[in-house]
């Protein structure tokens, strides 16, 4: 069975073709996941740092019904402005192409994109997960199931406390994901260092990562890897601060009733508007630190897999 490739840029074919470094960038933190005009300013820093840390990003999205990896500035500019995009997962995306919709795509549409288009990393700010609650909701995002049979490695800041922590570290072991904690033991909570629950492994340099990487594939395991690296210190907020608001925010979607596919969108902007943007200065700062680590294994990861 031939599987549908996305269409790539230029450069980032040459890269693909030529085994060198390469780093997915997704494109729903983009239109559903910070406001304009900062969404657009962060995709095209984070663009940047990859590059300065030696590789080439590929932003990922759909645009008009086609798969795209790797976008030009006039088309991040519109996925940034436009109002009506859809906010597509994996499984939105054989009818957005047949509407010839342009999208956003998710974690889980990007890893499952990036591993089409033959690109082994991916470096965005926060997965989606297992909500507070979910016992009742059954709200699971479907990152993590991708996370579980597409061999794409994720680096994240962790996981946002709008999500049940402990749940989605429960849900990433039962899916056979390893979770590896980047130069800290504990798992970091997007916002904060800290979580309070540790992480299922440590690792202190993106080489060992990557290493870990090449021997998880050749495992044969087919699933991913979820790679938690914690904000720096300097931009992380206080717990005390952040959760407090979250709490207000995931109240409020509760009282509204706001669910599905609608409910991270609405908490990622209601946090922002209740921390009169802090956490917005917070998610920029973790996500082109995100990006950095990511350019370095992809590096180290091009490099392994010459020899
Ligand atoms: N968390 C963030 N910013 C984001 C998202 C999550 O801090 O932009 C986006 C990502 O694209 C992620 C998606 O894959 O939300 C998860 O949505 P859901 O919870 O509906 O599965
Ligand atoms: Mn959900």
């Amino acid at each position: 069975m031939s599987l549908l490739k996305p269409k790539l840029s230029r450069e980032v074919a040459d890269a693909i073709a030529a085994g060198g470094p390469v780093v997915a960038l997704e494109s729903t933190i983009i239109t559903h996941g910070m406001p304009y005009p900062a969404n657009l300013e962060t995709a095209l820093a984070v663009e940047d740092v990859v590059r300065q840390n030696g590789a080439v990003p590929a932003t990922i999205a759909v645009i008009d019904g086609e798969l795209r990896a790797g976008l030009e500035r006039s088309e991040l500019e519109a996925l940034a402005q436009s109002k009506g995009v859809v906010k597509a997962s994996g499984r939105d995306l054989a009818v957005a192409m047949v509407r010839k919709a342009s999208a956003g795509t998710t974690v889980s549409a990007t890893m499952l994109m990036a591993d089409l288009a033959g690109i082994d990393i991916f470096a965005t700010g926060g997965v989606g997960g297992v909500h507070r609650g979910a016992e009742q909701s059954f709200d699971i995002s479907a990152d993590l199931t991708e996370l579980g049979r597409t061999k794409t490695a994720v680096v994240c800041a962790g996981v946002k406390s709008i999500l049940d922590i402990a749940k989605t570290l429960e849900y990433l072991e039962t899916q056979r994901v390893p979770v590896i904690a980047y130069g800290t033991d504990e798992f970091p909570a997007f916002f904060t260092r800290t979580s309070g629950f540790k992480a299922d492994h440590r690792l202190d340099s993106a080489e060992d990562i990557a290493s870990a990487m090449h021997m998880h594939h050749q495992l044969g395991t087919g699933t991913g890897l979820l790679i938690a690296n914690p904000i720096p210190q300097d931009a992380a907020l206080s717990n005390d601060f952040i959760d407090g608001t979250i709490a207000d925010a995931v109240r409020e979607a509760e009282e509204r009733g706001i669910g599905r596919k609608e409910l991270t969108p609405f908490l990622l902007a209601r946090i922002n508007e209740l921390s009169k943007g802090e956490s917005l200065k917070a998610n920029i700062a973790l996500v082109k630190n995100n990006a950095a680590l990511a350019a370095r294994m992809a590096v180290a990861y091009s490099a392994l897999k010459k020899k």
